[in-house]
């Protein structure tokens, strides 16, 4: 899933999304519920009429966005109080207000608020935190007004603790969702830690289920954890790393910002059937990069074009039975020294 913190994906119009095969964008309850306003939603008739988007949508709840955003947030038995980025004033989100929020955006999948701490600290702290996620899990279910159009998805908390993810993951599988989310992660844990909770976790989680890893990320990362099990992902690498000159390639990443690229007459990527790929050179897109908001929106509109085609040549070579060579053929053209 692409991110489109504002009802939208920067630089990428509705009809370049659909063209290039997304099938549902992520929005985050936080920003949406700053500008424009739940109820200005609302009033619209949801966040698919408001932005004219006929696919699917998902909301984070927004916690996690207060937590990572504004270093003030600070999180009690009640909710996250945040001061607000308008005018200072604190301001309490807590789990009804962000299921109320949520019901009136309208987004297709909805996910409960839960109580984030980076996975590289220790203590008891990762406990209180796993055990208020659960809490919070019962007081976002009662609250949700709309459970037969909106799908509840629960987050698993409890950092690199196998005991405290177990816990979590029964708390949440016992509650019956629509949906399940691996939260917690992608915040600076090494590899190893983080490959080894999402195996736990999927292997826990029902398989007829989706099972989503949340803020993750990188194509190596959506290849490892889709052989883990996980079905779903959202990031800002792609959209972020294109503002700052980068594109995806098999090989990996092409810095067009480069002293190389600015007399290259291939496209990024020779292989890509996108639209930038079809259309420009790498010198050009050298000369706008960084100094035009149309160097981003290219580099973007290919990114997000990688990522979709990844996505769907991972699925059909799970549906065709050979996942396994899919896999191999990846890593082999990323890490082609076998490191
Ligand atoms: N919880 C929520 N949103 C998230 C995460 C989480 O743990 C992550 C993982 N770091 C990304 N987005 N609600
Ligand atoms: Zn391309």
């Amino acid at each position: 899933m692409p991110v489109g913190t504002q009802g939208t994906i920067k630089g990428l119009t509705n009809n370049q999304l659909e063209e290039i095969g997304c099938q549902i964008i992520l929005g985050n309850t936080y920003h949406l519920a700053l500008r424009p306003g739940a109820d200005l939603i609302d009033e619209f008739g949801g966040l698919h009429k408001f932005m004219n988007w006929k696919r699917a949508l998902l909301t984070d709840s927004g916690g996690f966005q207060m937590v990572s955003l504004l270093h003030l947030a600070d999180i009690t038995e009640k909710g996250v109080t945040f001061q607000s980025p308008v005018d200072g004033k604190p301001m309490l989100l807590t789990p009804e207000e962000s299921i109320q929020i949520q019901n009136k955006i309208g987004a297709d999948i909805i996910m409960a608020l839960d109580d984030v701490v980076k996975t590289t600290i220790t203590g008891p702290r990762i406990e209180e935190a796993m055990y208020r996620t659960l809490r919070w899990m019962d007081r976002c279910i009662a609250a949700h007004q709309k459970p037969d159009t909106q799908n509840l998805f629960g987050i698993v908390q409890g950092g690199l603790d196998p005991v405290l993810r177990d816990i979590c993951v029964r708390g949440l599988v016992e509650r019956n969702l629509p949906g399940y989310a691996i939260g917690g992660l992608a915040g600076g844990e090494d590899k190893d830690s983080f490959w080894r909770v999402v195996a736990q976790c999927t292997a826990a989680l029902p398989e007829d289920k989706p099972r989503y890893v949340m803020g993750v990320g990188y194509p190596l990362d959506i290849v490892v954890c889709s052989a883990l099990g996980a079905d779903m992902y959202d990031c800002v690498y792609p959209t972020r790393t294109a503002r700052f000159g980068s594109a995806l390639i098999p090989e990996g990443v092409l810095k067009l910002k480069n002293r190389a690229m600015a007399n290259d007459e291939r496209p990024i990527d020779p292989t890509c059937p996108c639209m930038v790929c079809k259309t420009y050179t790498r010198a050009y897109l050298h000369c706008l990069v960084t100094k035009d908001a149309m160097g981003s929106q290219l580099l973007s509109y290919h990114n997000l074009s990688y990522m979709m085609k990844l996505s769907r040549d991972l699925h059909t070579s799970i549906v065709e039975g050979r996942f396994p060579e899919f896999v191999r053929g990846f890593l082999r053209t990323q890490f082609p020294k076998g490191d």
